[in-house]
């Protein structure tokens, strides 16, 4: 009988990198985020904000993907994919889902209209295919909205259901997104241990 050499079993299985995706409305956090955890300099495809879009403070938007990688322990790669929050960068959502194994859908909490297009993002991505996600709301700092309001206001108006795990967090701490992270690892291995009891 043929063997497989061991080294290409290994790399086949516990090597493979895992492909996270982060996606969310326009100026939520999502390239900071990446760019917090990332441990090699992320590769962006930001441009200047159009003039409608200046009043938010950004002068840089995502208009492709940002990416970057982290490895926890000696055989775990996550490839992390950022998507451009804004609907006319619409088409490349489906592109850069293909493949995930879970995403993070980030909210900002002192933008009125955050909630609203997370909720149409929300929509396209469940179709895109049946993984793990969790909800982050971000700029919690800009908003005198106690927490527990605004993961609640969230839960509501996404329709979560209750195992969705929701988090107050900020891209910009590397602490919060280590946790956010650990977390979505957390829901897929929970979710791979399901299939695997369900035969
Ligand atoms: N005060 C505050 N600022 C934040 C927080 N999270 C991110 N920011 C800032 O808000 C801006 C967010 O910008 P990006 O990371 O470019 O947001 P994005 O989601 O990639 O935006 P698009 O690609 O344009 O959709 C940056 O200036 C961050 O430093 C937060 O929780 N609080
Ligand atoms: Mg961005």
């Amino acid at each position: 009988m043929r063997r497989v050499p061991k080294a290409k079993a290994h790399r086949s299985t516990s090597q493979r990198p895992l492909k996270i995706v982060v996606t969310g409305p326009f100026a939520a956090g999502k390239t900071t985020l990446i760019e917090t955890i990332s441990e090699v300099a992320i590769v962006a495809t930001e441009r200047d904000v159009s003039e409608h879009a200046l009043e938010s403070g950004k002068t840089r938007t995502t208009v492709a993907m940002d990416f970057g990688r982290l490895t926890f322990g000696e055989d775990c790669s996550l490839f992390l994919f950022g998507t451009p929050g804004q609907r006319r960068f619409e088409m490349m959502w489906e592109i850069l889902s293909e493949g995930m194994i879970g995403f993070i859908l980030l909210v900002h909490a002192a933008d009125p209209r955050s909630l609203e297009e997370a909720a149409h993002i929300f929509e396209q991505f469940k179709r895109y295919a049946d993984v793990p996600y969790l909800v982050g709301v971000t700029h919690s700092d800009l908003t005198d909205t106690p927490d527990e309001v605004l993961v609640e206001d969230a839960r509501r108006r996404l329709a979560l259901p209750d195992e969705v795990k929701v988090v107050v967090c900020d891209p910009r701490n590397r602490e919060d997104v280590k946790s956010l992270m650990l977390t979505i690892l957390y829901e897929v291995h929970q979710r791979i241990e399901a299939k695997a009891v369900a035969g």
